[in-house]
């Protein structure tokens, strides 16, 4: 390019047109939606540490947080900051409802005679419980009952579901009548398993409303569960029924709602990943979560002759699957974790890839709250993370265990011995000319913007 022409002056400037790019975040509660959030914002108005997102955009710019529009609940970035920012820094407290921030950038121009393009990032925050819904946009109430009752049945969740198993074999489920205690029990019965399978870190509970109600707590509209299916004639005013129309209220006017609302208009999604607690806690949680994200992704795959693609006219077309909080494992084993997420994707992934939606794999850490450090574990040195543990107030040295090269071995999750420990944050920098130290938040970053900037 001849280089005089970026210096002309036309005596005004040629507007260049704003763009918005819609991300949307999401994730199982705790994953890690809020701490990511915070540390994009602290990252982008600082700009000191993020040398792969410079070097790969090629351009001078200046981020800065727009106030919040009425619509959405606003993300308390500067009330989060102070408390990472605080001596005694402190991580966000768990949030309950969508929110959104918007990011502004400003670019600078390269030639003189244009005006400066302004890019608006907006980042939606929303809990992925209630995304684990939308699977059920898709399911008869008969459907769904069968499926539920079908994976109440497994071992891994017998245990805490054989309650409610036993006691929906008892009642009168088809026939009229003056069953409304009846109908609490089935549905308090229904709810404590889900809530233990919660505390169990499981992930794949539906109604996920069930466990992050909202604005819809104690709503009678949530007054159902799932039932066996019918052998003979379902009477009017029967239990049965009964469920049957709040499932398919609930379907048609809050998950609709939800999805309407928000996904229409997205142009990537963001999915982050607790792989550290799958790792500590085994094969049934991390199967779990692999089917929580099937159903969170099934609503991006539906057929082109399904019925609800047609009517939302989808638009995101970019998956970017994150697994956080890779400070709890050492540098050298980075890669290894990288793949672990990759086996739980994979065929998440090329469902994704049929429907023409390009997906990344990535890890990265929000707020680094560690350090790498080798020690000897029985004589032999290892690779190490060192931090102050939750509860205690001086730094530790932690041999996590050590990640495979790859996960094709059976015998992998019988053998797994993991002992992550949760971490207190570091302090974030006083000022806003520093941001706290991440592990690939850059890269992570770029991915959402490439292509679109
Ligand atoms: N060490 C470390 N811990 C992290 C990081 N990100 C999140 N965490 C941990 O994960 C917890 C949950 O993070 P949040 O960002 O609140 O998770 P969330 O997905 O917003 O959770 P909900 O609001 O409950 O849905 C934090 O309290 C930290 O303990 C990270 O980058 N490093
Ligand atoms: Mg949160």
């Amino acid at each position: 390019m001849l280089d005089f022409i970026k210096d002309i002056d036309l005596g005004f400037k040629i507007p260049t047109p704003d763009k918005t790019i819609k991300v949307a975040i999401t994730g199982m509660s705790r994953s890690g939606k809020t701490v990511f959030l915070t540390s994009i914002i602290n990252q982008l108005i600082a700009n000191d540490k993020l040398p792969y997102l410079n070097d790969k955009l090629g351009r001078t710019f200046v981020a800065r947080l727009l106030p919040p529009d009425s619509v959405y609940m606003r993300f308390d970035y500067y009330n989060k900051l102070k408390a990472l920012r605080n001596a005694k820094p402190r991580w966000p407290k768990s949030t309950k409802a969508v929110s959104k921030t918007t990011v502004q950038f400003e670019f600078k121009s390269e030639y003189g005679f244009l005006e400066n393009q302004i890019i608006n990032l907006e980042l939606i925050d929303y809990p992925g419980e209630w995304l684990l819904d939308l699977a059920m946009l898709d399911m008869s109430y008969e459907q769904w009952s069968e499926f539920m009752i079908g994976l109440a049945s497994e071992d891994a969740r017998s245990k805490f579901s054989s309650e409610w198993l036993t006691d929906i074999k008892t009642h009168e489920l088809y026939k009229d009548g003056d069953y409304f205690e009846i109908q609490e029990q089935l549905f308090d019965l229904y709810s404590e398993y889900l809530k233990s399978l919660y505390y169990h870190e499981f992930s794949f509970m539906q109604p996920g409303r069930f466990i992050e109600p909202g604005d819809m707590k104690d709503d009678p509209l949530l007054l159902f569960c799932p039932l066996p299916t019918p052998l003979s004639e379902v009477e009017e005013g029967s239990i049965y029924e009964q469920f049957q129309k709040r499932y398919e209220s609930y379907v048609s006017e809050v998950v609709k709602r939800l999805y309407l609302e928000h996904f229409q208009t997205f142009d990537s999604q963001i999915i982050l990943v607790d792989l550290i607690k799958t790792l500590n806690e085994g094969e049934a949680v991390f199967e779990d979560m692999h089917l929580a994200l099937k159903s969170i992704l099934k609503t991006f795959t539906y057929g082109s002759n399904n019925v609800f693609s047609k009517f939302f006219d989808l638009k995101i077309d970019h998956v970017l699957f994150a697994a956080t909080k890779a400070d709890h494992i050492p540098a050298s084993a980075h890669e290894s974790y990288m793949n672990l997420l990759g086996e739980m994707i994979w065929d998440i992934k090329k469902e994704l890839d049929v429907k023409h939606i390009e997906t990344e794999v990535t890890i990265f850490s929000a707020v680094k709250s560690t350090q790498f450090v080798k020690a000897k574990l029985e004589g032999e040195e290892v690779d190490c993370v060192r931090g102050i543990v939750e509860d205690e107030d001086e730094p530790s040295t932690h041999f996590p265990g050590s990640l495979p090269a790859h996960y094709k071995d059976r015998d992998f999750w019988k053998n797994a011995d993991f002992n992550f420990q949760t971490f207190k944050p570091i302090s974030f920098p006083p000022r806003d000319s520093h941001a706290v130290e991440h592990i690939r938040m850059d890269r992570l970053i770029y991915s959402l913007l490439k292509d679109r900037v």
